[in-house]
């Protein structure tokens, strides 16, 4: 399951908008062991899943999920003082992806005016003092090791120096292009500007402001925390009527799971039946052997074929017999790409 880490300055809604995401899917939230963060697994909406599970009426319904986590405020100058270092972040370092609050409405909690660029610039640079102090020490440690004839790690602290240049220009490290093999080479260092980046710019109920540029890994989108707190607040059935009343289309919960998605490249298949209607998540570009393998290891291992049909098609057809008449239904074999919106049936040799 992929997680993403709410980041941002005090007082710029990072609880608002994760009370939003809890409530807005039903679900609950649990603080984490160390009690500084709180977790919650997100139901995905998916008009789809639901329509599929009108078509089979299923004994179970599956929807994926996605976590989040809400932080304490970082980059508050006493949470500085307070935690040393690297630690100030260990709640989000084994996030997939970061999501950075950032205030564009004036508080009556906060002197300063609101400036999202001046406050995004503070946390990224939080971010990047960061990653340049992991950086650092283990560039000492391997430099020491070359020093002394040791040159196994070479090939890392190399790339070590060329992090550290692009941390001392402040430049974080997802606009770095790397191989596969540098990539590995960091992977456990789990540094946080590497990690993609949702800025979500809480507008308030002012005009809205322009959203800051979208960039490598990159993305940024608009949110109105307070009122769309209060559109979660009422009863399912009465927050459609609500949002209409209001102009609002979007909710903040479809809105921030849809710009998670696109920002960390992950697609949806399904899997029908009358047993089970369920959602899968892959990486896109993932394949019909990969898709098997989310599904069982089994799966992946005595892959035969796959019968995949598009679920558009499917749900316009109304039944699989319907779908294979009109040659919606293909065969693929194990390269296949699999697509969004894919029904899978995996034949496979047990
Ligand atoms: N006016 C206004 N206040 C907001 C909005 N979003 C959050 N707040 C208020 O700002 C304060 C801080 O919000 P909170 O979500 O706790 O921020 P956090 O410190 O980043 O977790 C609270 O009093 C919220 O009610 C908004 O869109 N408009
Ligand atoms: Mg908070």
């Amino acid at each position: 399951m992929q997680r993403v880490g709410i980041l941002g300055l005090p007082q710029s809604g990072k609880s608002t908008l994760f009370e939003i995401l809890v409530q807005g899917a039903g679900a609950e939230a649990a603080a984490s062991a160390a009690g500084r963060e709180r977790i919650a697994v997100i139901v995905v909406p998916d008009p789809r899943v639901d329509r599929l599970a009108a078509m089979y009426a299923p004994k179970k319904t599956t929807w994926a999920q996605i976590q989040f986590v809400d932080t304490v405020a970082a980059g508050h100058p006493s949470a500085r003082a307070a935690a040393k270092g690297p630690d100030l972040f260990s709640g989000v370092r084994n996030c997939d992806a970061l999501l950075a609050v950032v205030r564009a409405f004036d508080s009556p909690a906060l002197t300063a005016p609101a400036d999202p660029a001046r406050d995004l610039r503070e946390l990224e640079s939080d971010l990047i003092l960061n990653d340049l102090a992991i950086v650092e020490a283990r560039r000492d440690k391997l430099a020491k090791e070359l020093r002394v004839g040791r040159k196994d790690n070479e090939r890392e602290h190399a790339l070590l120096t060329r992090l550290a240049e692009a941390l001392e220009a402040e430049r974080p490290l997802r606009g770095e292009t790397m191989d596969a093999e540098e990539e590995k080479l960091i992977r456990g260092y789990q540094f946080l500007t590497r990690k993609p980046l949702l800025v979500v710019v809480n507008q308030g109920e002012g005009a809205p402001r322009p959203l800051p540029p979208e960039g490598p890994h990159t993305l940024a989108v608009g949110l109105r925390a307070h009122l769309w707190r209060e559109v979660v607040g009422l009863p399912a059935e009465e927050r459609d009527a609500f949002r209409r009343e209001l102009g609002i289309e979007d909710d903040g919960l479809s809105l921030t799971i849809r710009a998670c998605y696109r920002l960390l490249g992950l697609i949806s298949f399904f899997t029908v039946g009358p047993d089970e209607v369920r959602a899968w998540t892959l990486h896109r570009g993932d394949r019909a052997v990969d898709a098997a393998g989310a599904i069982h290891t089994d799966l992946a291992k005595g892959f035969i074929r796959a019968e995949v049909t598009p679920c558009d098609k499917l749900l316009e057809a109304g039944s699989e017999a319907a779908a294979r008449q009109q040659r919606h239904a293909r065969i693929e074999g194990r390269d296949y790409v699999v697509q969004d919106g894919d029904c899978l049936e995996i034949r496979f040799n047990k």
